[in-house]
Formats: structure tokens, sequence, C-alpha cells
């Protein structure tokens, strides 16, 4: 019988490892990084924002390698809805160079924050919900956003409530965030435009728990409409809270708050009423999403409000690698600008110069029975 000596396995094993780096077993794995909040109060939407990317990428493996020899992965990243730690995110992101692009943040003030080190890496970043408007004027060709902003998502609100709900006197709080302040300005500013009168405009902090002496002198000003500029966590709390008090206006804020966790939180008899602008169209109803939310809830159950936008971005991410034939960074940037008409679950994507969402539809809900209920796509303002 044949035997090995020492040295052929040394041969073998050399001959082994060059086959490795240069072959069939090479990791040729191209890696989309995703940041977003996965923990904390916020987890809930970034959890579904997640999942949603994660069916996109998993429906790209199906179809066949990217390109090369392997696969795409995601590489995702907890923000904490805090823009230091979404910083800390983008660092290490940017640092890993099998990363082609970038899906994410998820708050405007953590998507802002780490905007100039995408910029500074070449990379394409491409938000699925981050709404201010701010972020797209910094001047950053790196920047991509699927979905409307809030200098259209807030006067659109104002003109429901002022047009359709004949309310003419409100009181505003939001939580001082980028997304919260900006959002409520857009909406004063368009409800004061329209002959509204605004009786208040506070600000709160994220995490804070007490809103009783706040509501007590809103409660005294005898606004017709609460709005909130904000997301779901602190809104639940005011919602309670205010009831508690006797205060019975209705409550309306926008896409921060349209997540199905406001409900849970605040109570379904509670929040009955309440009103919500959402981007774009309403998943359930839209034919092309359908698929795809049926796959999504059997699977994971009730749909993130996001979570569509994020099966959607990197969707395009992926088809701007598959066009790009590469994973380098600044080709697969000059793809994602080159996108034009690109199909998405939600619908047809284009970006304009800013790298903004030509599509800037958005919906308005009414929770009704303990969900959120669509009532009409409103016209959207132009900017
Ligand atoms: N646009 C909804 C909440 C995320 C953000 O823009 O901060």
């Amino acid at each position: 019988m044949r035997t090995f000596k020492p040295r052929s396995l040394v041969i073998f094993f050399v001959l082994l490892l060059g086959a490795w780096t240069n072959g069939f077993a090479k990791d040729e794995t191209v890696y989309i990084g995703l940041a977003a909040p996965l923990t904390g109060d916020q987890a809930y939407i970034g959890i579904g924002l997640l999942q949603g990317a994660q069916m996109a990428v998993e429906d790209a493996n199906i179809k066949g390698p990217v390109f090369g020899l392997s696969g795409i992965k995601l590489l995702a990243l907890d923000d904490q809805h805090n823009p230091t730690q979404a910083v800390l995110a983008a660092n290490r992101l940017i640092s890993d160079p099998r990363v082609a692009g970038i899906v994410g943040h998820f708050n405007s003030s953590c998507t802002k924050a780490a905007s100039a080190i995408y910029h500074e890496a070449r990379i394409a970043q491409i938000t699925p919900a981050s709404t201010n408007p701010e972020i797209s004027r910094q001047g950053f060709d790196t920047f991509f956003r699927m979905c409307a902003t809030d200098d259209v998502q807030g006067p659109t609100a104002a003109h429901f409530v002022y047009d359709r709900l004949k309310i003419r006197k409100i009181a505003v709080i939001d939580d001082k965030t980028t997304y919260g302040k900006g959002l409520a300005d857009e909406f004063e500013k368009k409800f004061k435009a329209l002959g509204g009168t605004v009786v208040s405009h506070d600000g709160i902090t994220q995490g804070e728990k007490d809103f009783a002496p706040l509501l007590t002198k809103i409660r005294s000003l005898e606004p017709e409409l609460l709005y909130y500029g904000g997301v779901y966590p602190e809104l639940s709390l005011l919602i309670k809270q205010s009831r508690k008090l006797g205060l019975h206006a209705p409550w309306m804020g926008g896409d921060g708050i349209f997540d199905v966790t406001l409900i849970k939180l605040a109570t379904p008899e509670l929040s009955e009423g309440t009103f919500s602008t959402m981007l774009g169209v309403d998943p359930r109803s839209f034919p092309r999403a359908r698929d795809f939310v049926a796959r999504y809830e059997a699977r994971f159950g009730e749909i993130g409000s996001f979570s569509a936008y994020a099966y959607d971005t990197v969707n395009l991410l992926i088809e701007a690698i598959r066009r790009a034939g590469t994973s380098d960074r600044e080709a697969v940037l000059r793809e994602v600008r080159n996108t034009r008409d690109f199909q998405g679950v939600l619908g047809t994507v284009n970006f304009d110069e800013k790298g903004d969402a030509v599509n800037q539809s958005v919906g308005i809900y009414k929770v009704e029975n303990g969900k959120f209920v669509f009532l009409e796509e409103a016209k959207p303002e132009v900017r």
C-alpha cells in the first residue's frame, strides 16, 4: 500500500491553501452594511427594517451569485438611535473593505451624523427612512434617500388638519431631535400660513417619562388637536397621560409614530382616533408588495412600517452592484447614481440631483379598532 511521506503532505496542504486563496473556496462575498436601532425602545422599528433587508439578501442569493464566486451578506450594526453610536457604527462599516454600500440609518440624527463619514469613504449610503431634508442639502454625492422628506410630510399633515378636519387651533410638541423638531417646525409653518393658530410649541427629551406638568399647561390652552414630532415610545406615554388628565383632543404625528408598537404601548382604546402621516403607499393594498408582505408576515409576523422600504433599498443596492460587476465602492456609487426607474415593491424609484426620492407621496392614516387604517393619499406639497 502506498503511504504519504511528510514532504508529500506538506506539498498537498500548500496546494490546498493555494486553491483556497485563488479559487473554489475563496470568500468573495459582497457585504452590504446596515445600521439602525436594533436594541432599546426603537428596536421594534429597527428589527423590522433589518428583517426586510435580510429578505432582499436571501432573495438575491437564491437568484444566483451577485458576481464572482460567492453571494451577498448583510453586516448589520446597532446605532441605538444615538448619533455618537451611529458614527462608531459608520467607522466600523467603512473600515471593512468587503462592504460595498450602506443601508441606513433609520433616525435622521444618526443618518446625518454618519453621512460625512460615508462621504469621506466614497461609499453609497441609502437611507430607507430618514426624512429630515437638511441631510440631502449638505452636498454629499454619496447620499440617497428612498422616501419623502419632512418639508413635504409636515405641510401635507397641516393641510389635512386645516382643510379636511377643519381644525383651527392646535398645540405642538417635539422631541428636539433632527427629525422631530424639523417635522414639527414644517407642520407649524404651514398650519400658520393656512390661517391656523398654534397655541404652544414645546420640546421634550427622548427617554423622559413624566409629561403631566406640560400636558396640564397645554390642557388650559384648549387645543383642538395635538401634533407630535417624534417617535412612538414617547408619544405612547403622552397619549396615556393626556387622557388621564382629561385632555381629549386627538393626537397626530408623522412616520416616526406610525408603528403598531404605538398602539400596543398606548393601548388600542387610548390610541383610538390618533392620526398619522406615512411615506409612500400602503404596502398591504399595493399589488406589487403583496408577495413580499405575505412572505414577511408568514415568517416574522406583522410587517414593520419600514420593512418594505428596507427590502427595496437593499434590492436597489444589489442591482447597482450587479451592474457595476464589482464591489468597488466608487463603481457601486456610480451605479446607484445611475439608477433609473428601479422597480421596487413600493413603486418606481428615481433620485433627484440631491439624492432624494423623486416620488414624495405621503398617506394619511387613523387608528381605528387597534389598527392604523389608511384614509387617503394626500396631495404632496411641492417643496
Ligand atoms: N422618518 C422617521 C423617523 C426616522 C427619522 O427620520 O429620524
